[in-house]
């Protein structure tokens, strides 16, 4: 089953995780150093930032492959919002090979955010 890494509105308790609905949680996560989270208004966008040294913080889910292509159209792949891209996590889960949406349009304008992603 696919790996996902979400650090947004899809986690527990956040306005978008009925999409992940009947799906498995594994954990919370954090990601390598390399990624930084910006603030889009109602939600956030991770980005590959060589300059990053914290990593950006999430869960880990397991999906089934049609609740994956589900959340791809729900995070505007087609659209060009987001892209699906692997991500490296640290321990546990170092190993795993772990999907991610990493914000696939221009940032300027938007604010970074520490390394994790709060609704309020
Ligand atoms: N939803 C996805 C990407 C950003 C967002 O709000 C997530 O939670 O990981």
């Amino acid at each position: 089953m696919p790996l996902i890494f979400v650090y947004g509105t899809l986690k527990r308790g956040c306005k978008n995780h009925r999409h992940l609905a009947g799906q498995h949680y594994l954990g919370e996560a954090r990601t390598v150093p390399g990624f930084r989270l910006y603030h889009l208004g109602s939600y956030p966008g991770m980005v590959a930032d060589v300059s990053d040294t914290e990593g950006v913080t999430g869960e880990l889910w397991s999906v089934d492959a049609d609740a994956l292509a589900r959340l791809d159209a729900f995070e505007g792949i087609d659209e060009g919002l987001y892209r699906r891209a692997f991500v490296s996590l640290l321990a546990p889960y170092e190993n795993e090979s772990v999907n991610t949406y990493l914000y696939a349009r221009d940032l300027a304008g938007h604010r970074a955010l520490g390394p994790t992603w709060t609704e309020r």
